[in-house]
């Protein structure tokens, strides 16, 4: 045993890899999104990419549990770490079981297998949406190399906004815009849609990472979204706030509006916040 393998064992004793600063973020993201009525019985899924430096404080991350093929090349992910939700696993229930609800893995220098270096105690695996997850972690990094989390949900305003409006992803965000003065803030770089596909595939996945490569925010109509991020917090806060104005547009859909939120004003908030408002997305 070599001394950095002695310091290793000597600290993994003292820090759990369920207590580390990622698996609680991921805990707490995971009841939250549960708590607000998004992630019913296994809906949702969330993979964070992680620093391996900061993993090795609590596992030796060249020994693994097992192999699991992905089925898909990731070969820009190569010796990337992830945390990442288990399929069919609930969570309502990740908070108190993260050992079997959740993996951490290490992509294979294949880049078309999984390593399993911690988690998934049961024999489970990653979500079926590791394609869409891992493809536009691709997507995003291309575009923004500090992007870490990928997150997925099925918020009930938002899932049934797409059952009555424009799917159009300009005039859906646009609606957006108006319900709420921070969604221009929050996401004035818009929001991407996609019709209705069969969800679990490479197809859905590669779909959905063509347009992370211009949104940070991915509509799934009649499933739910994908949201990015740099932190939790960012995925989380905008997925939040996308459903709060969805909310407020079921709320006043069916009523005469006397008062919005107009172009020209928009343009005033994202001028405001020094932002800049997707290109031709406003009419003024
Ligand atoms: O894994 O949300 O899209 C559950 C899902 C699939
Ligand atoms: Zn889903």
């Amino acid at each position: 045993m070599n001394f950095d393998k002695i310091k290793r064992s000597i600290t993994q004793s003292v820090l759990d890899v369920k207590n580390a600063p990622f698996v609680r973020e991921m805990r707490k993201a995971c009841a939250n999104m549960y708590r607000l009525g998004w992630d019913e019985r296994n809906g949702g899924n969330v993979s964070y990419m992680l620093d391996e430096k900061e993993l090795e404080k609590y596992l030796d991350t060249s020994e693994y549990i097992r192999e699991i093929p992905m089925g898909f090349k990731a070969e820009k992910l190569a010796g990337k770490c992830f945390l990442v939700t288990g399929t069919g696993k609930y969570f309502k229930n990740v908070d108190e079981d993260p050992e079997n609800n959740l993996g951490i893995i290490k992509i294979a220098p294949d880049g078309e297998t999984a390593r399993l270096l911690w988690g998934w105690e049961d024999g489970g695996r990653f979500t079926s949406e590791l394609p869409a997850h891992l493809m536009s972690h691709m997507s995003r990094l291309s575009v923004d190399s500090e992007n870490r989390i990928i997150m997925h949900t099925h918020p009930t305003n938002l899932l049934a906004m797409t059952f009555v409006h424009d799917l159009n992803e300009r005039e859906f965000t646009r609606t957006l815009w108006r319900m709420i003065t921070e969604c221009m803030v929050v996401f004035p770089d818009g929001i991407g849609v996609l019709p209705w596909m069969l969800c679990g595939n490479n197809e859905i996945g590669e779909a959905t990472a063509e347009k992370m490569k211009e949104f940070r925010l991915v509509v799934w109509a009649n499933h739910g979204i994908y949201g990015a991020g740099k932190t939790m917090d960012e995925a989380f806060g905008l997925i939040e706030t996308v459903e709060k104005a969805a909310e407020l547009y079921l709320k006043i859909a069916h009523l005469p509006v006397k008062n919005t939120i107009t172009d020209a004003q928009l343009k005033i908030i994202a001028d405001g916040f020094g932002l800049k408002a997707k290109e031709g997305w406003l009419d003024l």
